[in-house]
């Protein structure tokens, strides 16, 4: 007799921007098959939920000959990879005696919580279950900023005031002109239909043009016009921009009276009335490698087609005062009237539409004096503790959902850090490059094994239900109830009695779910809005009534709070600021590195599955020039070094990149040889573990060579 075939619909969890429907086919207890959302948009601006080429391969990942399915203590030296089966009870008292003995000895500061972005988009099952332990166990050192764009959070803020930035996606159909900066959604996906809506729009007819160091997949579909730039010089191409705008008296007067201050400032700067220097497409020409024509005709097209969205990434804010790229960014916004406004956009994407507001995220417990160190300062804080003036003496390490050891850079010091730690702990799916230097390993499910709500990063107004299509591999738990039973052995009480079930529906109480059981079989519920999210549309339509969240009510060109911050290396006004002293290109290193976000994996995951690996490799992309000056040939083995260290891969010798400046895509778990250089291409083997003076992880400023390998 034929079993039969559930389809059980599941959200995706993981840190792309995305959140997506996967139905699992599941026969006997196994997924057999994945698909997608086939079902008909029925709200406006929600197209289907429909999943990307890793989603799609989520069997290759749930059921992966090295998918972890046992509890493991390690077995060898630190980091060494070994490790041997041992019992969950075993397990779970070993963590809670280390964990007991560190807090008598050190206080609850001793242990840090490297936890990180795995799970972003649970409600329930996300990495707060963590922090709550480590709250209720007595605190914790955690780590700070945003490694993703902690540059463009800072410029939102004191900008715009708010960090719910962006437009619904489908809100690009109306821009006449389109300029994905440093933007590439058909890799990075940043919301689960971006790529679909740029598609229509260029079918519609807007002129999407493409400003990168390299032609992106993006670039390539999308954009008529691809403008190469250094990295890290993008602001003053805006600046001259503005130049161009303001000499042609091409910019929104009655707009920036309105909504804006500061212009004025600006305007001196641009001008060269402050310094002198005239910020001419010449001048920016200098800076950018763009050819000074080439910036006039963008800067008039962008001023005089309405409305046109000035469409941003990350990767350019993740550089040295990567955060007046957004700030000239929004200030070229203004200057052409296209914030609040059906079309346009804002020169920075965070959130979109709220819909982290109708979820609540499982509660993080109390809030104990914690400690807390930059997330790039994690190796330092680790090797220097309070005697290097960091804020506790670290003696172990928590990490939950996260690769925190190969995601921020400097790898080395990673392993060198690591290797004094009296005690690690890790849950994950696969022995990571963090989890390989733990004590102990807890296997933990999947989304496919247990039952959640999530919510998309930041575009669309729908929520998931991912509902539990199988039961739990090998020995895998849950996080949350390995924590609960280590609570227990903790002497905790109260850290989790209530069932998922109730909790799901508690967390979803301002959700306006009405049918509780549709939602569950559907997996999603797409809100109906009144007319599209529009970014700030309500303090454009009535600034009187609806202020912006600065302290002048208005979008700040010049902002005082950054005035009176009184960091010498970031003005009050958007500014190009030149390398500094510390930033200058040692000759040693000629290369600027840039390291993307790519289709082939979501951070460091992913890239382990054979359907993924078939789809894109990882290379480094090098321009024929600089390749040919250096002997090399495509599909050549290179070795890039930097100041922190080196990496091995495969080089890819293409015009798609421009020269002096080599691309690694993020994301490859790192594998050191004997010398400490790594062999899988990790881009934090040569990114360092530096942040600018407002936090900011300029892992695109990094400099490198490249040599052929013998
Ligand atoms: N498939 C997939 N999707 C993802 C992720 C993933 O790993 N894989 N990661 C998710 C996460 S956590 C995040 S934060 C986002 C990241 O999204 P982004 O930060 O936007 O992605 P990146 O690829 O780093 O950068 C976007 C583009 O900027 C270009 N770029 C780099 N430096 C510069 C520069 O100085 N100037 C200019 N003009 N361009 C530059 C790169 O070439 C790239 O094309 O993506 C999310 N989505
Ligand atoms: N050089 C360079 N480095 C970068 C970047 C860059 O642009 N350049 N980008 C940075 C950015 S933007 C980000 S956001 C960070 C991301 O840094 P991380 O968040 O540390 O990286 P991920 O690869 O997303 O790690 C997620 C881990 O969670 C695990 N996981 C997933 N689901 C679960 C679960 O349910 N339970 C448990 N226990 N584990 C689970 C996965 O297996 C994976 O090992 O990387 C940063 N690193
Ligand atoms: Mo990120």
């Amino acid at each position: 007799m034929k079993s039969e075939i559930k389809k059980v619909p599941v959200g995706c969890p993981h840190d792309c921007g995305g959140s997506c429907l996967l139905i699992a086919h599941v026969e006997d207890g196994v997924v057999k098959r994945i698909t997608t959302d086939e079902s008909l948009p029925d709200a406006p601006g929600v197209a289907q939920l429909r999943a990307c080429l890793k989603g799609r391969a989520y069997r290759q990942r749930l059921y992966h000959p090295d998918r972890l399915k046992y509890p493991l203590k390690r077995a060898g030296e630190r980091g060494s990879g070994k490790f041997e089966r041992i019992s969950w009870d075993e397990a779970l008292d070993t963590v809670a005696e280390n964990m007991l003995a560190i807090r008598e000895k050190h206080g609850a500061t001793a242990i840090l919580n490297m936890s990180h972005s795995g799970t972003m988009l649970c409600a329930y099952h996300g990495k707060g279950c963590i922090y709550r332990l480590l709250n209720m166990f007595g605190g914790q050192t955690m780590l700070h900023s945003i490694v993703s764009n902690e540059g463009g959070v800072f410029a939102a803020l004191q900008t715009y005031g708010a960090v719910f930035t962006t437009s619904e996606r489908e809100d690009l159909l109306n821009s006449k002109m389109i300029i994905i900066w440093g933007w590439n959604p058909t890799d990075s996906v940043w919301g689960t239909n971006t790529s679909y809506y740029l598609a229509l729009a260029r079918e519609k007819g807007a002129r999407i043009v493409a400003v990168d160091p390299r032609y992106t997949d993006s670039a390539a579909t999308f954009a008529q016009q691809w403008i190469p730039i250094r990295p890290g010089a993008d602001t003053a191409m805006l600046i001259a921009m503005a130049y161009v705008i303001i000499e042609e008296n091409l910019y929104d007067k009655k707009f920036l009276d309105r909504y804006t201050i500061g212009f004025d400032k600006f305007r001196e700067y641009v001008m060269g009335q402050e310094d002198d220097v005239p910020k001419t497409p010449q001048w920016a020409s200098e800076i950018t490698g763009v050819p000074a024509g080439t910036i006039v005709e963008l800067a008039r097209a962008y001023a005089t087609t309405k409305p046109a969205a000035l469409s941003v990434g990350h990767g350019p804010g993740r550089t040295n005062h990567g955060e007046q790229f957004h700030r000239a960014a929004m200030t070229l916004c203004a200057m052409t009237g296209n914030v609040g406004r059906s079309g346009g956009d804002t020169g920075i994407a965070i959130f979109g539409y709220p819909i982290q507001m109708k979820v609540m995220n499982f509660p993080a417990g109390g809030s104990p004096e914690n400690a807390s160190v930059h997330f790039n300062k994690w190796a330092d804080a680790i090797i220097e503790g309070r005697a290097g003036g960091y804020p506790s003496d670290i003696k172990m390490v928590y990490s939950v959902a996260g690769n925190t050891v190969n995601q921020l850079g400097n790898v080395r010091k990673a392993d060198r850090a690591l290797k004094t730690l009296e005690f690690m702990v890790a849950h994950d799916h696969f022995l990571t490059a963090t989890a390989r230097y733990a004590d102990i390993v807890f296997p933990a499910t999947t989304h496919f094994e247990r039952s959640d709500v999530m919510t998309p990063w930041c575009f669309g107004h729908y929520i998931i239900y991912s509902d539990k299509a199988i039961e739990p591999y090998g020995e895998c738990r849950n996080d949350i109830d390995i924590c609960a039973d280590l609570a227990k052995r903790l002497g905790i009480a109260g850290y989790n009695d209530t069932s998922e079930e109730e909790w799901l529906k508690y967390l979803t109480s301002a959700a306006e779910i009405a049918d509780w059981d549709e939602f569950k079989q559907r997996g999603f519920l797409k809100y109906e809005l009144d007319k599209p999210h529009i970014a700030f549309r309500e303090q454009i339509e009535d600034i009187e009534n609806s202020p912006f969240s600065t302290p002048s009510g208005k979008i700040e060109i010049y902002s005082q709070s950054i005035a009176d911050m009184q960091k010498p290396d970031v003005p009050p006004i958007p500014k190009y600021v030149a390398p500094q002293k510390a930033e200058t290109p040692d000759p040693q290193f000629p290369l600027n590195l840039i390291t993307g976000h790519s289709k082939k994996s979501c951070n460091s995951m992913f890239y382990n599955l054979p359907w993924v690996h078939e789809a894109e490799k990882q290379e480094i992309w090098i321009n024929s020039v600089d390749a040919g000056a250096r002997g090399i040939k495509n599909g050549d083995m290179v070795k890039v070094t930097s100041g922190v260290g080196a990496t091995i891969l495969p080089a890819r010798v293409t015009e798609r990149i421009i020269p002096g400046t080599v691309n690694i895509d993020q994301g490859m778990q790192f594998q050191l040889n004997a010398e400490g250089i790594d062999t899988v291409g990790c881009a934090n083997a040569v990114c360092p573990d530096v942040h600018t003076s407002v936090d900011v992880t300029p892992y695109n400023s990094t400099r490198v060579q490249v040599e052929k390998m013998a």
